[in-house]
C-alpha cells in the first residue's frame, strides 16, 4: 500500500504520522519531508496503525505537496484598498481592525446580521470549534457551510424518522446499494475500494448501483439501474411498491419498532409500478430484481449521495431511500444501519427556525447555501451585513458564482481565513492567512464508524513559517480584542495547566462558575491557557479537552468500553491524553449492535415511517417527469467526482495526473448527432451562462445526460483557469422546495459544436 512519488527529492526525515485531507475518510498517512529547505512532502504511505484505514490509501494523497506548496499561498494578512487591490498589514492591525469592524456591524445591526460560513473542509474541523468563541463574542446567530448544499435534506428526514443520523455497514452486508454515489472515486466509506471489490467478487453477495452513468462502481455491480437523470423518485416509489405488493417487508420489525406503517401502505397502494419504472427509464424486471434482492437480504446496507441529494426531489428521495431499508427491517444488526457514537455530532437535522429574509428552513442551524445571496441582496432590515468565511471557498462552490460575488460586494465587511488567495478571498475586505493542515495540529469530526469509532488528532508535520497563524490563535486574538477575556485569570489557569489536567480542570471549572460568560468562550480560553502546556505541535488540540468532557457526559458507556471510564472528569482526562498520545488515531468508542435501536431519539423511541408532507409529495409524481425544456434539452450534472478532483483544496492545475482539461462527458449518440469528437470543443449553455469546454465521448453516459467535473476552473495570478468552474452555470433558484439544497446534478443545458476559433459568431 505504499505510494512513493514526487520528484527525486531525498527524504530528510523519519516517517511522520498525519492524514489525508482530500475526502471525509481522512485515511491515516505517514509522510517524509525533504526537498528545498525540508519544506516538501516527498514520500507517502498509508498508516497501518490507523484504526480505520489500516494502511489503505487511494491515488490522491501522493499529490499533497501541491497543497502544502501550492500557488496563491498567503503568508501575511491582507487589507483591501479602495481601488480593490490588497496591501499587506501586520497581525496587530489586522486583528484590531477586523474586531472593530465586526463589532460596529453588531452594534448597529445586531450580531444576527453577521453570517459565519465554513469552519472546516474535508480535513480540518478544529477551526470551526474555535470559531464558536468568536461567534459568541460577536453574538453571531447564523451560520452555514457546505453541508447546507448537500446533506441537510437527509439530516432533516433522518431526524424526523429516527431522531438522529445513521450510517450503513458495507463490510458485513449481503446486499449493498449505492444511490447517486460513486464510491470508487468519491470514497466516503472506509477502505472503499477494498470493500467494493469484496462485495463485487463474492457470488453470495449482491451489489446494486443506481446511477445514470455506467461508473466504475456501476461496472462492478450485479444490478445497475441506469436511471434517467432526475427520476429516482419514480424508481424508488416503484421499488417500495414492489416490496409492499410482494410482501417482502419485515412485519415483526415494523410492529416492534415503528409507527405509521398503515399511512405508508395507503400512500403506495395505487402506484402504477410499470409506468413509474418507465418514467425512470429502468426495465420493470430489473427494478423488480433489485427490490427482491433488498427484500430478501438478511443484511442490507445503502448509501445515498450527491447524485440524488443535488437533484430533483432530493428531500423526498432521502425519505424514500429510508423507507427501503426501514420497511425491510435493516437496522441494528451487522451489515445494516447503525447509529454511531459521536465526539461532536456533525449531522444534525433539527429544524427550529427560518432564515430572516427569505424565511427558508434552517436545518441543523445551517442557512441553506442557495439563499445566502438573497439574504444579502435586498433592503430587508434583517439582511446579512457582514460575513466571516473560514476554510471554504463559497465564491466558487456555491450556486451562481457571479451572483454570490455581487452579494459579497454588497456586504459591509467580509473577512476570509484561508491558506491561499482564493476566489472568495479576492472579494474580501480582510484576508487572514492560516497555517496549512501540516503546519498545525488538525482533526476532523467525520467520525462515523461502528462498532469501533475513531478520532485522529494529527500533530503538525512542519514547523510553521513566519506569518500565518493557526485558526485557534486567530480566534483567540479576536476574542481578546473584543474584550472577551476581561477579568479572566489567564495566568492562574496557565499555571494550573502546568500542574496537570486535574488541577487545570478544577481551576477552569472554578473560573467559569465565577464568570459564566467565560464558559461561552471556552474554546479560546482552553487554547490560551491549556494550549501552552500541551506537547510540542499539539497546542491546537486544546479544545478537545472540552469536547472529550462533553462526550463522556453524553455517552459514557461506549467510551468506557473503549477504556476511558470512571467519573466524567477522570474519563475525559484519560480520553484527552490518549488523543494527544496516539498520533495515528484513537478508538474512542466501542459500540454494540444490540444497543442501536435503543438510540432512537424520537418522542416514543420508535421509527416514524409516515412523514405526511413527504407522502403528500408522492401525489406530484403521478403526472410523470415531463419532457423538460425544449431550449435546454440536456441534463447537465455540474460537479462529478473523478480520479483527480478534490473540491478546491488544490489550487494548482498540475496536481492532476489525468483529466486536467476537465472534459465534459457526452454519450456517443449525442456526440454523433452534434458532430462532436473527443478532444473537440463544445459550447455549453444553461439559464445562467455559457462556456466553452472540451468534450470526452464515452459510452458510460446515457443519451441526454452530460457531466462536468467538480472543483475545476480556479484561477491565479500566474495562470489561467484549469477547466470550467461549474457554478458559472448554476442558478440559486434551482433548489429543493423543502430545504433549499441545489439541484446541481439536474441543470437544464444546451450543447452545440463550438465554432472554430476565429470564426465570427
Ligand atoms: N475524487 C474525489 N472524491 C471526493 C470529492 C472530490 O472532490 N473528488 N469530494 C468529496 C465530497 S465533498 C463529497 S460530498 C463526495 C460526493 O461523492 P458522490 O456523491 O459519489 O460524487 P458525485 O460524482 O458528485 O455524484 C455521484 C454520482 O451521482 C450520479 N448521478 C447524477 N445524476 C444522477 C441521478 O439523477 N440519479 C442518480 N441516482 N445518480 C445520479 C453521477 O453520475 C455520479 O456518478 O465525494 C467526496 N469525495
Ligand atoms: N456545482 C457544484 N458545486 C458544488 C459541488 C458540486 O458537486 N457541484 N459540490 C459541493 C460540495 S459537496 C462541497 S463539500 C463544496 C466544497 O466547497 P467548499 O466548502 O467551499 O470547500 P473546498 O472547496 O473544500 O475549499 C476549502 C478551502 O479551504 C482552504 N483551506 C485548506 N486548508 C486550510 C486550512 O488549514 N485552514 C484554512 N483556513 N483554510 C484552508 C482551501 O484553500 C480552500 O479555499 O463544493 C460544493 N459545490
Ligand atoms: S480515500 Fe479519501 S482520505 Fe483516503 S487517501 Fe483517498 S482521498 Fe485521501
Ligand atoms: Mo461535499
Amino acid at each position: 500500500m505504499s505510494t512513493q512519488t514526487t520528484p527525486a527529492q531525498a527524504p530528510a526525515s523519519d516517517w511522520k504520522p498525519t492524514s489525508c485531507i482530500l475526502c471525509e475518510c481522512n485515511c491515516g498517512l505517514e509522510v517524509q519531508v525533504g526537498g528545498e529547505d525540508n519544506r516538501h512532502l516527498v514520500r507517502f504511505r498509508g498508516d497501518r496503525k490507523h484504526p480505520i484505514s489500516k494502511g489503505y490509501v487511494c491515488e490522491k494523497p501522493s499529490r499533497l505537496d501541491h497543497y502544502q506548496n501550492g500557488p496563491d499561498r498567503l503568508l501575511q494578512p491582507q487589507r483591501r484598498r479602495p481601488d480593490g487591490s490588497f496591501e499587506t498589514i501586520d497581525w496587530q492591525t489586522a486583528i484590531t481592525e477586523v474586531a472593530a469592524r465586526l463589532a460596529r456591524v453588531r452594534d448597529e445591526h445586531g450580531g444576527s446580521s453577521i453570517l459565519y460560513y465554513g469552519g472546516g473542509g474535508q480535513g480540518n474541523h478544529l477551526p470551526g470549534s474555535y470559531a464558536v468563541a468568536t461567534r459568541r463574542a460577536l453574538d453571531m446567530r447564523y451560520r452555514s457551510n457546505a453541508l447546507a448544499q448537500e446533506k441537510t435534506g437527509e439530516f432533516w428526514v433522518s431526524h424526523r424518522m429516527m431522531g438522529t443520523e445513521s450510517r450503513s455497514d458495507f463490510e458485513h452486508c449481503d446486499v449493498g446499494m449505492f444511490l447517486g454515489k460513486n464510491p470508487w472515486y468519491s470514497h466516503s466509506i472506509p477502505r472503499a475500494r477494498v470493500t467494493l471489490k469484496q462485495l463485487a467478487k463474492d457470488s453470495e453477495r449482491t451489489m446494486i448501483v443506481i446511477d445514470p452513468r455506467r461508473t466504475k462502481t456501476a461496472k462492478m455491480a450485479d444490478i445497475h439501474l441506469q436511471v434517467k437523470p432526475g427520476t429516482d423518485a419514480w424508481l424508488l416509489t416503484a421499488m417500495i411498491s414492489i416490496l409492499l405488493e410482494e410482501d417482502l417487508i419485515d412485519h415483526e420489525f415494523l410492529n416492534q419498532h415503528t409507527d405509521g406503517q398503515e399511512s405508508v401502505r395507503e400512500a403506495f397502494a395505487d402506484i402504477d409500478i410499470a409506468a413509474y419504472c418507465a418514467h425512470a427509464g429502468v426495465p420493470l424486471e430489473q427494478a423488480r430484481a433489485a427490490a427482491r434482492a433488498i427484500g430478501r437480504a438478511r443484511r442490507f446496507a445503502s448509501f445515498e449521495d450527491l447524485g440524488v441529494q443535488m437533484n430533483r426531489h432530493s428531500t423526498l428521495v432521502s425519505y424514500l431511500h429510508r423507507l427501503l431499508w426501514m420497511l425491510t427491517g435493516n437496522v441494528g444488526k451487522p451489515g445494516t444501519r447503525y447509529i454511531p457514537t459521536t465526539l461532536v455530532p456533525l449531522a444534525n437535522g433539527s429544524y427550529k427556525r427560518d432564515s430572516p429574509v427569505t424565511g427558508s428552513r434552517i436545518i441543523g442551524g445551517l442557512v441553506p447555501c442557495n439563499v445566502i445571496a438573497e439574504e444579502i441582496l435586498t433592503d430587508h432590515p434583517e439582511r446579512f451585513r457582514a460575513m466571516f468565511v473560514e476554510t471554504a471557498n463559497p465564491a466558487h462552490s456555491l450556486a451562481d458564482s457571479r451572483r454570490f460575488a455581487r452579494a459579497l460586494e454588497a456586504l459591509d465587511t467580509v473577512v476570509v481565513v484561508d491558506v491561499a488567495m482564493t476566489e472568495t478571498a479576492r472579494l474580501a475586505d480582510y484576508v487572514l492567512p492560516a497555517q496549512t493542515q501540516f503546519e498545525k495540529a488538525e482533526a476532523t469530526f467525520f467520525n462515523f464508524e461502528f462498532p469501533e469509532n475513531c478520532f485522529h488528532l494529527r500533530p503538525r508535520v512542519f514547523e510553521p513559517p513566519e506569518g500565518p497563524l493557526p485558526e485557534a490563535e486567530i480566534h483567540t486574538r479576536l476574542v481578546e480584542a473584543l474584550g472577551g477575556f476581561e477579568g479572566a485569570p489567564i495566568a492562574e489557569l496557565q499555571a494550573a495547566a502546568e500542574q496537570g489536567l486535574p488541577a487545570y480542570a478544577k481551576a477552569f471549572a472554578g473560573t467559569v462558575q465565577m464568570n459564566p460568560q467565560l464558559g461561552a468562550l471556552a474554546p479560546a480560553l482552553l487554547y490560551r491557557t491549556l494550549g501552552p502546556a500541551l506537547p510540542e505541535g499539539l497546542a491546537e488540540g486544546a479544545v478537545m479537552f472540552g469536547i472529550a468532557l462533553q462526550a463522556v457526559s453524553r455517552t459514557p458507556e461506549p467510551i468506557a468500553r473503549a477504556g476511558f471510564s470512571g467519573p466524567p472528569l477522570a474519563a475525559a482526562i484519560q480520553l484527552f491524553q490518549a488523543i494527544l498520545e496516539q498520533s495515528s488515531g484513537v478508538v474512542f468508542a466501542r459500540d454494540r449492535w444490540e444497543d442501536v435501536l435503543g438510540r432512537l431519539e424520537t418522542a416514543d423511541g420508535r421509527i416514524q415511517l409516515a412523514l405526511e408532507d413527504l407522502l403528500d409529495g408522492l401525489e406530484e409524481l403521478e403526472a410523470g417527469p415531463g419532457n423538460g425544456d425544449e431550449d435546454f434539452p440536456f441534463v447537465l450534472s455540474a460537479g462529478e467526482r473523478r480520479s483527480f478532483t478534490a473540491n478546491t483544496i488544490f489550487r494548482a492545475n498540475d496536481w492532476r495526473k489525468k483529466g486536467a482539461d476537465g472534459a465534459l462527458r457526452v454519450s456517443p449518440q449525442d456526440a454523433t448527432a452534434l458532430g462532436l469528437e473527443t478532444g473537440e470543443s463544445a459550447s455549453l449553455t444553461t439559464h445562467r451562462g455559457s462556456v466553452r469546454v472540451p468534450v470526452e465521448v464515452t459510452d458510460t453516459m446515457r443519451p441526454g445526460h452530460i457531466s462536468l467535473p467538480n472543483g475545476m476552473g480556479l484561477t491565479g495570478e500566474d495562470r489561467g483557469p484549469g477547466g470550467v468552474a461549474p457554478n458559472d452555470l448554476t442558478d440559486t433558484a434551482h433548489r429543493d422546495p423543502f430545504v433549499g439544497t441545489p439541484l446541481h446534478k439536474f441543470v437544464p443545458a444546451r450543447l452545440e459544436k463550438a465554432a472554430a476559433p476565429g470564426t465570427p459568431v
